[in-house]
């Protein structure tokens, strides 16, 4: 698999193809003189997660065994029905009709790798640095943040900003993801903007800089995959979580355990995983996958294909508004007469309308919209159609945000497939 590959891959696949590699990719496990290898920290949690429970005999697996639970299931990365991306770093999105649920269940929230996950994330060592421009540099346990914050709970919308990059033509590198590196789970922990609080922000501060523990895919120490920052006046905002439990339950491995940030309604990127440490800083943060032309899309519109000056690039911010069919799945066989139904969002916004067409839209009907939960949660919405007649239907899916922006029909092109917000269109066929 290289970086930017289309094909899908299952990780029964990847284990037939090279098993030793395929063990330590997923579980960081290296075979000794006789192919045992131990399964330790995160590489067990992520096994165990996988196969739904412990694994008490795990000392006596060979390196490289494919478990059978694995083989004969559409099953990948300690989740349910994801599709494999890319093997390393592991990159899994979520088919829209898995995302069906009003809260994304742990097993169906997409991965999004930069770098290697770290090995030890245990949870009552783990510490948060806060530091750079602030009056009272802090260091933090888990249990710190516990003890010393409101502890709160809300549901979150996490979308990566290359959701949809398959789509763009020509074609940008990068995970080719479709519809599916979007989540809505239940994060429970701290305000960011408490703890920012606390050690108190100084005047000059314009940007936060994150940092986690995982490691470049180089192997080199030195080097980080990924580090990010907020505006500082995004940053203050109050659903802005630093996360230790995800749905009622510690973090998934791959989703950051123990301890993460999660900033809804902006590129995935600015939610880090494995939170080590957040320095306040006196210039726009200038980290790995910060500069350039990641997470940046040009300052103006631009023809398909077109060359970009590198100065013309600006930081992504809000992401845009966008919905989802998570019902009927794409190729259902349904009845004359159904429900319709998915999510919707728009960052910083909330979305006033949803409107539905099954006739290539000439037509359209207005879902029936939920509220928010609280702010930072995707809208579920649900409509009734009926069908005149027998035959292949598409059905169409159009949110509106409180701004009076809609979701564009035609992909607004940019080099390096960002931002896609096109209406998802889900093609049925009815008797
Ligand atoms: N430390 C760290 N944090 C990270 C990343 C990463 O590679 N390393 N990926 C980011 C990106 S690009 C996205 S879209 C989200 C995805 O979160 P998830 O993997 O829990 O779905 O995590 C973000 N946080
Ligand atoms: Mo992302």
């Amino acid at each position: 698999m290289t970086q930017d590959g289309n094909k899908n891959e299952h990780v029964g696949e990847f284990f037939a193809k090279d098993p030793e590699r395929a063990d330590f990719e997923f579980f960081g496990r290296i075979a000794n003189s006789d192919r045992r290898g131990f399964l330790r920290n995160t590489g067990l949690a992520t096994m165990a997660a996988m196969v739904g429970t412990a694994i008490p005999f795990h000392r006596n697996m060979p390196v490289g065994l494919v478990p059978a639970a694995f083989a004969s299931e559409d099953v990948l990365v300690g989740k349910d029905g994801l599709t494999l991306l890319n093997d390393r770093p592991v990159n899994a999105e979520t088919p829209p009709e898995l995302l069906d649920d009003a809260i994304t269940p742990t097993s169906r929230h997409f991965i999004r790798n930069n770098g290697l996950p770290p090995e030890e994330a245990d949870p009552a060592t783990w510490t948060l640095t806060v530091d750079g421009f602030v009056d009272n540099p802090m260091e933090l346990t888990i249990a710190d943040l516990r003890a010393q914050f409101d502890v709160v709970t809300m549901a979150l919308t996490i979308e990566c900003g290359g959701n949809g990059r398959a789509f763009f033509d020509p074609p940008a590198s990068g995970n080719q993801w479709t519809y599916g590196a979007v989540a809505c789970s239940e994060w429970t922990g701290v305000r960011l903007k408490d703890v920012l609080e606390k050690a108190g922000v100084q005047s000059n501060v314009v940007y936060t800089a994150h940092y986690g523990a995982d490691g470049h895919l180089s192997g080199d120490a030195d080097k980080l995959p990924i580090s990010r920052g907020l505006p500082i006046a995004k940053a203050l905002t109050d659903n802005i979580l630093i996360a230790f439990e995800m749905n009622g339950e510690a973090l998934h491995p791959m989703n950051g355990a123990p301890l993460r940030l999660v900033v809804p309604g902006w590129p995935g990127s600015c939610s880090q995983k494995w939170l080590r440490r957040i320095e306040l800083r006196d210039q726009v943060h200038d980290g790995p996958k910060m500069t350039g032309t990641a997470y940046r899309v040009p300052g103006h519109p631009v023809a398909a294909g077109e060359d970009v000056p590198k100065e013309d690039f600006q930081i992504i911010e809000r992401m845009p508004v966008k919905s989802l069919v998570t019902f009927p799945a794409n190729g259902a066989a349904i009845g004359m007469s159904t429900e319709v139904r998915g999510h919707a969002w728009s960052g910083d916004r909330t979305i006033e309308r949803v409107d539905i067409s099954v006739d290539f839209g000439s037509t359209w009907v207005q879902a029936e919209l939920d509220a928010p939960v609280n702010s930072g949660a995707w809208q579920n919405w649900r409509a009734n159609v009926a069908l005149p007649v027998n035959g292949y239907y598409e059905i169409w899916a159009r949110a509106t945000d409180s701004a009076q922006e809609m979701q564009p029909f035609a992909i607004n092109w940019n080099p390096k497939g960002y931002l896609n917000n096109t209406m998802h269109r889900v093609g049925v066929r009815a008797s």
